[in-house]
This record gives structure tokens, C-alpha cells and sequence, in this order.
């Protein structure tokens, strides 16, 4: 099985958590993608679910499907959120926002009584920090932004390039409207300081490191479906 086959069987097997009446927050990117469609055929033959999107790229594709959406503004408490993730640590700590929807994505899934992050095996790793951390920051200051956050990174004793994400030539603006620094700082061995060092910069929105978030992995490769837990 390809990669896309991977996602699709992982995203099937969280579906068995979709019950009746629920509200759900639903990720963003393919595999989230794979989810939507598959819980569209669900909804087409009966099942009562209230979708929360983390971006409109997913807004769109629930609509186009007839996935039945709310917003968080309206329905403030979910149920679950099944989203995916770029890694995955063995404690299921993540870091996500490969897809630029982080901070909708982290909002959403902290309004969920539960989280789980649905992925193809090779999204697991022994220590994060292979992908590249995305860090959504303001528009405003963006180079004192990105320098503060270099530094917070080598008072951590990491280092790397910090690059402004482009998308046809231009800044990547985010659903929020902010732009995203990829740091490719290598293997970070401590999430939790590298996270409380970049909220102490002003002009960080959010990052992608998702830490005590999801409480369950489904987790597809060659050998079947495995579930992991936190
Ligand atoms: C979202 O989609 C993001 O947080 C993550 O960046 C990406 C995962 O990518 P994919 O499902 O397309 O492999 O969940």
C-alpha cells in the first residue's frame, strides 16, 4: 500500500470512534481529507454528527460533501477532533502545521474533550524535529520576530535556518492572517521548553508542537493499524 492508501486505511479506522450526535473538530490536510470523505458517506446514510472545521480548505470540502458544519463560536465544546499531524513522538506529542493550519487546528483540538491524530506510519519518530517546527507569527515585526525566535532556539542549544514560508512567490498567509516560519532546528529532546520559549515571544501566534493534546494514534503501515495511546 502507497502512502495515500495508508491514510485512507488510518483515517477508516478512527471512524469507528464517530458515534452518533457527536460534535466534532475536523483536521486539516490529506489524511484529514481521506477522513472527510469518509465520514461523508456515513452522514449520507443517516449519521447525526456537527463538523467544527480547522480551515476553510476543510470548510469547503465538508460543504462540497454535504459534511453538516458549525462553528467553534457556536459550538465552543466538541466531542472529538480527528486530525492528522507531520510527526508523531512515541508520547504523541506532534508537530503539526505542515499544512498552514496550525493554530485553528490547536484551538479546535483544546475544545475537544479528545483528540486523535490519524497518520501513515512513516509520520512516527523517536524524537520530533526532522519536519521543520512551523511557527505562526504577526505580520507585524516579522524580523524582530524571527530573530527573537533564533535566539530562544540557541539558548536552548539549537540551531538551524528559520525561513518565512512562500507560496507562489509571496508570504504564505495563513486563515488567520498571519505568516508561518519553518525552523529547522533538528531533534528537539525538550518540546516543552522549546514551547515556553517561543510563547514568550510577542509576535508568536502559535506553534506546531501539540504537547498532552492527542490522547490516541491510529497509525497505519504494511503491517495493519496500530493504536497507540498517550
Ligand atoms: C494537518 O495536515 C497539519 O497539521 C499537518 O501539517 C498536515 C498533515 O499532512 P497530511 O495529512 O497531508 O500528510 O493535519
Amino acid at each position: 500500500m502507497d502512502a495515500r492508501q495508508l491514510k485512507v486505511e488510518a483515517a477508516r479506522a478512527a471512524l469507528v470512534h464517530v458515534s452518533d450526535g457527536m460534535r466534532l473538530g475536523i483536521g486539516t490536510g490529506t489524511t484529514a481529507d481521506a477522513f472527510v470523505r469518509l465520514l461523508a458517506e456515513k452522514v449520507a446514510t443517516g449519521l447525526t454528527v456537527i463538523g467544527v472545521p480547522t480551515s476553510e480548505r476543510t470548510a469547503a470540502l465538508c460543504r462540497e460533501l454535504g459534511v453538516p458544519l458549525s462553528t467553534l463560536e457556536e459550538t465552543p465544546e466538541l466531542d472529538l477532533t480527528i486530525d492528522g499531524a507531520d510527526e508523531i513522538d512515541p508520547a504523541l506529542t506532534l508537530i503539526k502545521g505542515g499544512g498552514g493550519a496550525l493554530l485553528r487546528e490547536k484551538i479546535v483540538a483544546a475544545a475537544s474533550k479528545r483528540m486523535i491524530v490519524i497518520a501513515d506510519q512513516s509520520k512516527m519518530v523517536e524524537t520530533l524535529g526532522r519536519f521543520p517546527l512551523p511557527i505562526e507569527v504577526n505580520k507585524f515585526g516579522l524580523r524582530a520576530t524571527e530573530i527573537a525566535v533564533r535566539a530562544a532556539a540557541t539558548g536552548l542549544g539549537l540551531a538551524g535556518p528559520v525561513t518565512l514560508r512562500m507560496t507562489g512567490g509571496q508570504p504564505f498567509v495563513t486563515d488567520g492572517g498571519h505568516f508561518i516560519l519553518d525552523a529547522s532546528f533538528g531533534r528537539i529532546p525538550d518540546t516543552r521548553a522549546l514551547s515556553n520559549a517561543l510563547f514568550a515571544i510577542p509576535g508568536v501566534v502559535e506553534h506546531g508542537l501539540f504537547i498532552g493534546l492527542a490522547s490516541t494514534a491510529i497509525i497505519a503501515g504494511g503491517d495493519g493499524i496500530q493504536t497507540v495511546h498517550a
